[in-house]
């Protein structure tokens, strides 16, 4: 069993209501639990500016999936809630879920890197994730509280919606 760390966010389609959608879905998936996940958080877009808000939290999962089992599984949430796979480089979506962490472990394999690269600087990533996994170490030994102190919560909204 590995406690995984998901990242999910939207920016189309009424995101409160995709992100409320994967998060039953995560819920459903097999020999998995969702265990928590944070609160909504609004965020300004990172890339492209022309683009809507997105509406971004993170979920703690407890699996025995394998970690390219887990990442067909998240990939089929995103294909049945309307993601299309665009050109555009970080352009908007419906639905995103990635694998942020998964244990202790370290990946690079060639659909999946583990840590999710750039979560040690996103603020939409380290802050929810912060809400449910204060005391939270990557794999490097770096402690979460180390990576919040070098990331401003700037263009971050805690959105007062119960999750
Ligand atoms: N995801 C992207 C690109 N840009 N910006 C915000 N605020 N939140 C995201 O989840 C996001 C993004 C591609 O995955
Ligand atoms: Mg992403
Ligand atoms: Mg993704």
């Amino acid at each position: 069993m590995e406690r995984v760390y998901i990242g999910l966010g939207s920016n189309l389609a009424d995101p409160l209501a995709q992100l409320r959608s994967a998060l039953a879905a995560l819920a459903a998936l097999p020999q998995t639990s969702l265990a928590t996940q944070s609160s909504f958080y609004a965020s300004d877009p990172l890339g492209p500016a022309d683009q809507p808000r997105y509406v971004n939290a993170v979920a703690a999962l407890d699996t025995e999936l394998a970690p390219l089992e887990l990442l067909d599984a998240l990939q089929r949430i995103e294909l049945e809630q309307g993601r299309m796979r665009k050109a555009e480089r970080w352009g908007p979506r419906t639905l995103d879920l990635d694998i942020l962490l998964f244990g202790e472990h370290r990946l690079a394999e060639p659909r999946l890197t583990v840590p999710h690269y750039h979560m040690h600087a996103r603020a939409f990533v380290l802050y929810p994730l912060a809400e449910i996994a204060p005391q939270l170490r990557m794999p490097d030994g770096r402690g979460l509280d180390e990576l919040l102190a070098a990331c401003p919560f700037e263009g971050l909204e805690r959105l007062p919606e119960p999750a």
